[in-house]
């Protein structure tokens, strides 16, 4: 049966094809949001297909990707789709997603040089024909060039909720097959790494044939790359690559601990186990004089306990430091998302955000958080109708109304996001600023200053009385833009000086700050701010990628600022 993965792919495809071939804005928008709609739909689209349920239902989904989803659905085919992969070449995508190409460009690339790849795109800008187009130039040529290694580097890897989806799915599917006694994801993933590479499944059986046979019957299957006699691997969506292995039970911890890695954590620990006279691999534990003599290998805790080490969590297994013993003592308390009890960050209808304040509040206390900030954009962001003083006020003022209802078991704090000019003032007043219960302060405007100006205009928000916090502090966007030319370690500094918040973004395409700079932060004693920058209620579902980044680091609850209960932080930000 098609899934819906499948079905989103092909309709992102066709919003893709349909932009080069310079199709209308209203056309390519309803497949990007039909196929948003589908990929992020809990019930199968084919499914509701075989029941004869109208998919015009589900929000997002018009009558003619309706009709196409039942075509593709019925027939595996979407004709519209492989008339266009003719007109127009798929990998042209690529090329599209460059930053600072987009579609026209690309177009244009592929018309007047031929340009069809990635490949052949890098060899015009290295033979210098690009700066000799019309409207390009030697600075295009230049930046084409540095956006591409981005692009390259992104195309093989997914986000970390992409990852999760995938996981999802491949784990409901794998659960099924009666064979399978016992299974995990290892890997980049488990160690919670922002972006995968592949996937790493293990399994227990004993019936090896089985497994394979029920793995490779994966609906999103695209192609079985190869299948040997413990390890098979399968390609999913166009370039994604998953990997299986069947493991015997009394090698699970072993190959879980081989296969989580990383490899930089791996030597460091094979290292010591050469030390003690033991060899250590994918099967077990042994002596190393006698190779036949198993020593450990059933669980991770004792192929840990057997070189000495208590057992490590896997977001710290990066050989930063983990092997070091002053540092474990505090491994019991890293930071888990039942420990949020608040979220900072967020935006609502007033700006660029779906839901209402209310909408919010409630979708938070559903969650089990006790306070929101409402955060929405200011005036400069004028493409998000972002607020201006007045605007904010009567936010304001509405909050305090909704509040004023509350039985006073969950708060809404009065927030704003206050842009930072490019000039390095606030975007709103200091006596408008003074009425909110939290300012966040974010760059959205002039990222491409140098860094001596970039760096100044935050330092300029920290140093500002009224700011309690830094959001997007690097304002990088994984796998499409670098982070700004900032030098955080001055921005680190000023925060502890002035006792200012650092924002940790835990949307999966932002996570500003990354792990090593979450480690600068926290290192300096920092204190961070964890949240969702939701502009809808199912964003906030997104906290766990940031607490996720978090553990990476090695972050405690105390030194997360809306960790805080909320007689804590109301009594924070009244400044006692
Ligand atoms: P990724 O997939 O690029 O996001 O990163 P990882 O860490 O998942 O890397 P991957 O999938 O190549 O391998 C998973 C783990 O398995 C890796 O962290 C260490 C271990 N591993 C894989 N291949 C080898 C190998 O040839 N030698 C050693 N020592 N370890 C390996
Ligand atoms: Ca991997
Ligand atoms: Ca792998
Ligand atoms: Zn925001």
């Amino acid at each position: 049966m098609t899934t819906n993965i499948e079905i989103a792919t092909a309709f992102e495809e066709m919003a893709d094809l349909l932009e080069l071939s310079g199709e209308n804005a209203f056309r390519i928008r309803a497949y990007r949001n039909g196929a948003k709609a589908i990929r992020d739909s809990s019930e199968s689209i084919a499914q509701l297909i075989a029941n004869g349920t109208d998919l015009t239902t589900i929000d997002g989904i018009g009558s003619t990707l309706a009709e196409k989803s039942v075509v593709l659905v019925t027939t595996g085919h979407l004709p519209q789709l492989e008339k266009l992969r003719i007109e127009v070449p798929p990998t042209l995508r690529d090329i599209m997603r460059v930053p600072g190409v987009g579609a026209k460009k690309a177009m244009r690339l592929f018309q007047e040089l031929q340009v069809v790849d990635l490949q052949s795109l890098r060899a015009v800008c290295e033979s210098g024909l690009v700066a000799e187009l019309k409207g390009f130039g030697a600075k295009t040529q230049q930046s084409i060039l540095q956006n591409m290694e981005i692009a390259e580097k992104a195309a093989h890897r997914l986000m970390i909720d992409e990852a999760d989806y995938l996981v999802d799915q491949l784990r409901t599917h794998m659960q099924t097959c009666s064979a399978v006694q016992r299974l995990d994801f290892a890997g980049s993933y488990r160690r919670g790494k922002e972006t995968v590479g592949d996937l790493d499944l293990l399994v227990i059986s004993e019936n090896i044939a089985m497994v394979m046979d029920h793995f490779g019957a994966f609906p999103g299957v695209h192609e079985i790359i190869q299948r040997g006699d413990t390890k098979m691997s399968i390609r999913v969506t166009d370039s994604f690559q998953v990997d299986l292995r069947v493991v015997a039970e009394n090698s699970w911890g072993a190959a879980l601990q081989y296969f989580t890695g990383s490899k930089e954590h791996n030597v460091h620990i094979r290292g010591l186990a050469k030390s003690k006279g033991m060899k250590i691999n994918e099967y077990g534990v042994f002596d190393a004089d006698d190779e036949s003599k198993w020593l450990a290998g059933t669980t991770e805790q004792d192929v840990y306990a057997i070189v000495g080490l208590p057992w490590v969590p896997p977001e710290l297994r990066e050989d930063r430091g983990e092997f070091e013993t002053g540092k474990q003592s505090i491994w019991n308390r890293l930071i888990s998302l039942s420990d949020i009890r608040g979220d900072l960050h967020m935006h609502t209808v007033a700006t660029d955000g779906e839901n209402t304040i209310e909408e919010m509040a409630e979708a938070a206390r559903s969650r089990g958080l006790s306070y929101i900030a409402i955060t929405d954009h200011s005036k400069r962001v004028s493409m998000a109708r972002g607020l201006n003083e007045v605007a904010a006020l009567a936010q304001w003022a509405e909050i305090d109304r909704i509040n004023a209802k509350s039985d006073g078991s969950f708060h809404i704090f009065k927030g704003i996001e206050c842009d930072i000019l490019e000039d390095g003032r606030m975007d709103l007043s200091d006596e408008c600023l003074a009425q909110a219960d939290w300012v966040t302060a974010s760059i959205h405007y002039g990222q491409k200053q140098p860094r001596d100006q970039i760096t100044q205009r935050i330092l300029n928000a920290i140093e500002n009385p009224y700011v309690h916090a830094i959001s997007h502090p690097t304002g990088r966007l994984i796998g499409r833009r670098e982070a700004y030319d900032v030098d955080l370690s001055a921005v680190i500094q000023a925060a502890k000086k002035y006792r200012k918040c650092l924002e940790l973004n835990a949307n999966p395409s932002r996570l500003d700050l990354n792990d090593i700079n979450t480690i600068a932060a926290i290192d300096a004693g920092i204190t961070i701010t964890i949240n969702t920058d939701a502009h809808s209620i199912a964003n906030m579902d997104l906290m766990k990628y940031g607490v996720i980044q978090a553990r990476r680091a090695a972050v405690l609850p105390e030194n997360v600022l809306n960790c805080k209960s909320l007689d804590e932080i109301k009594r924070y930000l009244s400044g006692q």
